[in-house]
């Protein structure tokens, strides 16, 4: 077989694959090729681990052609590009895509069944690419997908880490975490690019050069190393880049001698230091060092993606380079956060190496750089150490504080000096810094004289006062001999990245009003129009096209055609014929065959027998309070209370059998979310084997999920539950996956849920609990000691409490919900508030379950009601209000 097709070559397009052979046989001769000259592999033998690698480095074949072909034509049109920066990709497995993609499944399936294996058997060797954590990772990933398949021009750059999250395993204990190698038998969908590296500094110092300008010197050095990952559009030829960033050494840095001497750990030293920069995601950041690490990684991944963006920027102009022209052809997308220090970086790169005054630098860097919000829980908006950063970043922290020092004249301008209490309230709240003094000419506003005339001088008074200034200069004193108690200097990440970028944009309609009714309201009064929404989506392809295929055979049988894959819009079509029944009995059937795949599926990981016949519904997500996976178990557990009271006859007339499934993973230090997971595996554990109980209720928490999991889960879904605590889920993603396969809802008015209701229709949703707009008044009286919890509550708490579930001691994971304010107490997740809402509610779902007509309506509406959450349709919103970029097609 040929190494490549020099026609595909010279024309730039993968999908002629030669033209002398049938399309499958050119096919089996490319993966033959990769089985025997992959060195990775024993040469004997083609057995599935080497079918997978050989397939897949056949398909990445055709990925360059066309990735080459895109980027040089991006480059000879010097057209506008949108870079996404973020610290998580969650892209699951990469070869059904790709070969899907270039409509190449048929030959594929053909070639690898001529060779002795299934297509589906091949797909199912690849690890998932999981340097993700959640719904912010996979969001990144989605939106590849629709980059790519809209012709956009745009990359996406991130870091390679060698271990991902971390393997979930779920023992007696509850969660264990173990390495994530995702590696371990190589990536043959990255190319590392030994040619595409970048310089990267910590620590050393700031100097001004004789011409006045700053340099940053001396420190640590390391190199960036580009890994890119081609991902492939969707029945196009456009095939964009997601560039990782390594990170090493520079070569000039081995200690060869202090080797040669025998001092080998000593020699090999900095190497290490360099690597374990990109070792894993999310590195527990208790420590000191911890916090190094992570501050670290997120400079490396502006440093290095902003200077590749210059460098391919200034190429482009040639010998004419126009600074001010930068944000004309460059959008920096923050995906939250993280890439924060991108605004400094540029302005640093822009002021100290190309020589741009201040003034124009901060415009340009405005204009560049648009921030996305994900979330309003105060401990995920970042702040970083000031003392730490200075250390690290010595340049970037002089930088910050002039940005901050303009904010401070800016808001002093806006809100003028004659109402010091107000001025200071403003500052207190937009400031980047915080605890740190503020420049003297504004400080002396709020120190408040004291009015002489009416001060009382009696020498009682005086005496008194005197005793007071005591007190307070003991205090005073005792604060300066423990430095803890001095409120540490911080830098405000969201707040830099607010007055830094152009757009900050939320996730969904009600969580962008929070964004600007609550977590940014005084930048929001001062900027209105930096503000914007932009609800989340999904790609239909890897969320329905690929992951359902009977569903979608339907859906393109009903609809005529598959053209809804690109166009979500004619899912609605499927409206007319939701009372169809050929319609609703090919509907069912396909639910049914995903049930069956997921009935061997929790078999094999968990050991447990569940029947198809139950209604299978789902949680799946991260493991957080604010997502109450606590109410879902409390629910369970109530439901499995009312039926040991009943009789058998009772018992079947009034529930439906259901099987409650949980997935998701609780951050490895997040003590309360590990004690959920061990509520949900120890009640499993008893109602699973109540023979009283038998298929009328399961309860399974499968290990380890992760993108494909879902991909299993999702199709053969029912009924789903996402039910936050409104006002605190930014939007989900999930419960659009769950609406586009026909799963019902069960959820709060929160998040996406809000938007996913109006459109599937308010008949085909389950909503309960309180409303966003309550919830503070309902916290405030809950710690006045007023809330009065349901009888149903207390018995559930008190039915865990006895000991059905096992001996372990909930004692820290109910007492949570209960008391008033403290730590870890007083509910503030409000569970207790919900559950009777939330029970009632389920029982709406048992009863509608009941009418299989009813239910098979609802799913279907629930699809058809979905097509406005595909990200398309989300990015043409950023595409045309946001970064200004055209789309541009290959011939
Ligand atoms: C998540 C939000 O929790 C979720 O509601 C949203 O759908 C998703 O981002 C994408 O916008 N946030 C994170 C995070 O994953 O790490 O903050």
């Amino acid at each position: 077989p040929k190494l490549k097709d020099p026609v595909a070559v010279e024309q730039g397009d993968a999908s002629r694959i030669e033209t002398s052979k049938s399309d499958t046989e050119a096919v089996a001769s490319r993966i033959t090729y990769h089985a025997e000259f992959t060195p990775s592999f024993s040469p004997e033998g083609f057995d599935l681990p080497k079918a997978y690698f050989a397939t897949a480095q056949s398909i990445r074949d055709s990925l360059i052609i066309n990735w080459n072909a895109t980027y040089d034509m991006y480059e000879r049109m010097n057209v506008k590009q949108a870079y996404y920066l973020s610290m998580e990709f969650l892209q699951g497995r990469a070869l059904l895509n790709a070969i899907g993609n270039l409509e190449l499944t048929g030959p594929y399936g053909e070639a690898l069944s001529k060779l002795g294996h299934k297509l589906e058997n091949v797909v199912s060797q690849e690890p998932d690419a999981a340097l993700g954590n959640g719904g912010l990772g996979r969001l990144a990933s989605c939106f590849l997908d629709s980059l790519a398949t809209l012709n956009y021009p745009a990359w996406g750059y991130g870091l390679r880490y060698k271990y991902g999250l971390f393997k979930q395993l779920i023992t007696k204990e509850g969660q264990e975490e173990v390495a994530e190698n995702w590696l371990e038998m190589g990536n043959p969908w990255e190319i590392v690019r030994n040619d595409i590296s970048y310089p990267i500094k910590f620590y050393g110092k700031v100097v001004k050069g004789s011409d006045g300008k700053k340099r940053w010197i001396g420190g640590e050095d390391i190199v960036a190393v580009a890994n890119d990952v081609p991902i492939p559009g969707y029945k196009t030829k456009t095939t964009i880049n997601l560039r990782l960033w390594d990170t090493k050494v520079p070569s000039s840095d081995f200690d060869l001698s202090a080797f040669n001497s025998g001092e080998h750990t000593k020699a090999c030293e900095s190497q290490a230091d360099a690597e374990k920069i990109c070792y894993v995601l999310y590195p527990g950041d208790d420590s000191l060092e911890g916090k190094t690490l992570r501050l670290k990684q997120q400079y490396t991944l502006c440093s290095a993606s902003l200077q590749d963006i210059i460098k391919s920027f200034e190429k482009r102009c040639g010998d004419n380079v126009l600074w001010k022209e930068f944000p004309e052809k460059v959008a920096v997308q923050m995906n939250d956060t993280h890439p924060t220090l991108c605004i400094p970086e540029l302005m640093r790169i822009l002021m100290d190496l190309k020589g741009i005054s201040w003034k124009e630098a901060w415009d340009i860097t405005q204009r560049t750089v648009a921030y996305t919000n994900h979330t309003v829980l105060p401990e995920a908006l970042e702040k970083w150490s000031l003392e730490l950063m200075q250390k690290l970043l010595p340049r970037h922290v002089e930088i910050i504080e002039m940005i901050d020092e303009e904010l401070i004249n800016q808001i002093v301008s806006e809100f003028g000096k004659s109402d010091p209490e107000l001025l200071e309230s403003k500052l207190n709240a937009m400031r980047i810094l915080e605890n740190v003094e503020l420049p003297s000419s504004i400080a002396d506003l709020f120190i408040k004289p004291k009015d002489i005339s009416t001060l009382d001088t009696s020498e009682e008074v005086c005496n008194k006062a005197d005793e007071e200034d005591d007190i307070v200069e003991k205090k005073e004193k005792e604060m300066l001999q423990k430095p803890a108690l001095i409120p540490p200097k911080l830098i405000r990440m969201a707040n830099l990245c607010v007055v830094g970028g152009h757009v900050v944009n939320g996730v969904a309609a009600i969580h962008s009003e929070i964004v600007k009714e609550e977590v940014f309201n005084d930048f929001y009064k001062l900027w209105p129009e930096k503000f914007q929404n932009k609800t989340n989506g999904v790609t239909p392809r890897r969320w329905i096209y690929y992951c359902n295929p009977d569903l979608s055979k339907i859906i393109t049988k009903w609809t005529g055609g598959d053209d809804w894959v690109l166009n979500t819009e004619k899912l609605a079509e499927l409206r007319k014929f939701a009372d169809n029944e050929d319609l609703q009995s090919e509907w069912k059937a396909a639910k049914r065959s995903n049930k069956i795949k997921v009935v061997s599926f929790i078999k094999e990981k968990t050991g447990y027998s569940v029947s198809p016949d139950a209604m299978f519904d789902i949680q799946v997500k991260r493991i957080h309070e604010y997502k109450r996976q606590l109410l879902n178990i409390l629910g369970i557990v109530y439901r499995y209370k009312k039926m040991k009271e009943m009789t058998p006859v009772e018992r079947k007339d009034k529930f439906t059998p259901r099987v409650c499934i949980f997935g998701g993973k609780a951050f490895a230090t997040y003590a309360q979310a590990k004690r959920i997971v061990k509520l949900i595996t120890d009640v499993g554990a008893t109602i699973n084997h109540d023979p009283d109980i038998g298929d009328l209720l399961k309860v399974v928490f499968v290990p380890d999920y992760n993108v494909s999991v879902a991909e299993l889960l999702i199709p053969a879904s029912e009924l789903s539950q996402h039910i936050s605590t409104a006002g605190m889920e930014a939007s989900g993603t999930s419960n659009m996956k769950f609406s586009m396969n026909g799963c019902i809802l069960i959820g709060t008015l929160d998040g996406a849920n809000v938007e996913i209701r109006e459109e599937v229709g308010e008949d085909n949703f389950f909503l309960f609990g309180a409303r966003a707009n309550q919830i503070a008044r309902l916290r405030k009286e809950r710690a006045q000691g007023k809330f009065i919890p349901d009888p149903r509550f207390e018995e559930v708490k008190e039915y865990i409490r006895s000991g059905v579930f096992g001996a372990y001691n909930y004692e820290e994971l109910m007492g949570s919900l209960e008391g008033n304010e403290g730590f870890g107490r007083g509910d503030y997740f409000l569970v207790g508030k919900d559950f009777p809402s939330y029970i009632e509610c389920q029982e709406k779902v048992d009863e509608a379950y009941r009418d299989q007509k009813r239910w098979t309506r609802m799913s279907i509406l629930n699809a058809a009601g979905s097509y406005k959450f595909s990200s398309d349709r989300t990015i043409h919103e950023y595409a045309r209000e946001i970064w200004n970029i055209e789309p541009l097609q290959l011939p």
